[in-house]
């Protein structure tokens, strides 16, 4: 790639400040076309965009050649992706050319008996996995979380909210049973109602750099949001009582821009967090039991019965906790069954676009006269 002019430097410049780095900069992407500007996607509602650039934030929609070569739906722009716009009517409104390649992204199976990916956020550096310790806090359900967000490239920070509603004790029993379990990664213990910790929280937003908030609906992230944001921007839901679950308010899923200068984005809570395809995910949350596979006799071992299998005799022998053991094992299943189906899906996919391709062509030969 040519170096760029003065011109783009300077422009490069003001839009590392909505996290456009080097990374996106040194991607195989033709950045000198003058119609062209970089933009990033804050917001996504069915076909219509919200997109930002140095200067402001405006609707945008796709070009026909993009939406005419778009093959599955994680090529379309999600929350947080680099794009490439040509601006109209004094830059009112935008068309979207084309995307940036990801630096890191959230995806997850689509909910439902469909294999396929749903891209939910992308570009993202951490991750908040938000569980609240009243009646929300689960292990298995962290390590699902964990794999979503290691597979993605994204560094995974731990935020138990609702702190107000347990003793100290109760607290310092969870916060230790992430430890015990070899769960790497950072832990912050916090409450909305009372402050206590949220001065954590502030530590680790850092300006330029974009974060997320994950996990099930009622636990506190769009509370946590509008007090980093300092004003009730977002409604919260309130909580039922039987179950503590909250009702669903996110719609939609949008980045905003802190007072720091850091990005946030909110995003829905998930019933279904199915692994699909996150072998690097799932070694990453693991790597306690990573760090055993190399000792296996067999270079195919699957764990489960093999002779010389080192990940069985460390859970045989106490090394490896029995959960942590059954829990990597059913992930490991249910990310290559789903990932087997889907290549099974797309293959039938292409027969049948083969199979349109040449009955177009019988078509036209037919009519020809
Ligand atoms: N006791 C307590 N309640 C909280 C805390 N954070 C949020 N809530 C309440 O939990 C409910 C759900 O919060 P919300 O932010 O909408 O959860 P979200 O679905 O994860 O976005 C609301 O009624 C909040 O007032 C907290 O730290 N302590
Ligand atoms: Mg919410
Ligand atoms: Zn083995």
């Amino acid at each position: 790639m040519a170096l760029p002019d003065k011109l783009e430097i300077i422009k490069y410049m003001k839009l590392e400040n909505l996290g456009f780095d080097k990374w996106f900069f040194d991607q195989k992407i033709d950045l000198r076309n003058p119609d062209f500007n970089i933009a990033r996607i804050t917001a996504v509602d069915r076909n219509s965009y919200l997109i930002r650039n140095e200067k402001n934030e405006v609707f945008a929609e796709l070009s026909g050649r993009f939406t005419f070569h778009a093959e599955s739906n994680t090529d379309f722009p999600c929350v947080g992706d680099w794009i490439l716009a040509q601006y109209y009517d004094s830059d009112s409104f935008a068309i979207i050319h084309e995307i940036f390649p990801r630096k890191s992204f959230l995806r997850r199976k689509t909910a439902g008996n469909k294999i396929d990916y749903q891209m939910i956020a992308t570009n993202i550096d951490f991750a908040f996995i938000v569980q609240s310790c009243d009646s929300n806090f689960n292990l298995r359900r962290l390590e699902r979380y964990l794999v979503m967000v290691n597979e993605g490239n994204i560094k995974p920070i731990f935020l138990l909210t609702k702190a107000d509603l347990v003793s100290l004790e109760k607290l310092n029993n969870m916060i230790l049973e992430v430890r015990k379990s070899n769960i790497d990664c950072k832990i912050i213990a916090m409450s909305n109602n009372t402050v206590h910790g949220l001065d954590q929280v502030h530590q680790v937003i850092e300006p330029e750099k974009t974060y997320c908030l994950l996990g099930s609906s009622g636990v506190g992230k769009t509370t946590l949001l509008n007090k980093l944001i300092g004003h009730d921007l977002f409604k919260t839901s309130t909580v039922r009582d039987k179950d503590s679950k909250g009702r669903h308010t996110t719609a939609r899923r949008q980045l905003i821009i802190l007072k720091n200068g850091a990005m946030m984005i909110d995003t829905p809570g998930m019933r279904e967090l199915g692994t699909f395809n996150a072998g690097k995910g799932i070694d990453e949350s693991f790597s306690e039991i990573q760090g055993l596979v190399g000792n296996c006799r067999f270079t195919d071992c699957t764990h489960t019965q093999e002779a010389g299998c080192a990940i069985l005799a460390a859970a045989k022998n106490g090394e490896l906790s029995e959960e942590r053991y059954k829990s990597y094992l059913k992930l490991i299943k249910e990310s290559e069954y789903n990932n087997m189906s889907y290549i099974e899906k797309r293959k039938k996919d292409r027969k049948f676009g083969k199979f349109i391709k040449s009955a177009m062509k019988q078509i036209k030969k037919n009519n020809h006269y």
